[in-house]
């Protein structure tokens, strides 16, 4: 009996590894791609009322538009107040996450007083994730 359950637990924890093999089903990046938030500063004071430029950094890897299946570029999205979306799924698109489909490298945007957080996740043609993953380190903004 107990030999089975451990044959049982050995089989659903290959299942569940070939499963996220299967599952990163994005477009591929170099391994030593590099995405950064040029500005603003973790930390940075921002006036209320006004947009500010987000500056979007990227080395080792090129930008296209969305829909340009070409190797090792993909576009930006900027991730506000949220955590990384799941990375083997199309990246949602709202008010948390949007898309830079024409291939934008900066943007403005205009955010209410209080502590925001900002992101950049890089997507491929179809809006997935890369394998592996390029994205940025989260920074923290205040609005006053
Ligand atoms: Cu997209």
């Amino acid at each position: 009996m107990t030999t089975m359950i451990r044959q049982l637990a050995a089989c659903l924890v290959a299942m569940t590894l070939f499963s996220g093999i299967a599952a990163a089903a994005g477009a591929t990046a170099p391994d030593n791609a590099y995405l950064y938030i040029g500005w603003p500063n973790d930390g940075e004071v921002l006036p209320a009322n006004r947009p500010f430029r987000v500056w979007f950094g990227l080395r080792n890897m090129g930008v296209a538009p969305k829909g340009t299946p070409k190797p090792n570029t993909g576009h930006h999205h900027l991730l506000i107040d949220t955590d990384l979306p799941p990375l083997d799924q199309e990246i949602p698109s709202d008010r948390n996450h949007i898309h830079f489909g024409a291939g934008q490298t900066e943007t403005m945007i205009e955010l209410p007083p209080g502590t925001h957080t900002l992101q950049l996740l890089m997507g491929d043609d179809k809006h997935m994730p890369h394998n592996p993953p390029v994205y940025s380190r989260k920074i923290t903004v205040y609005v006053k």
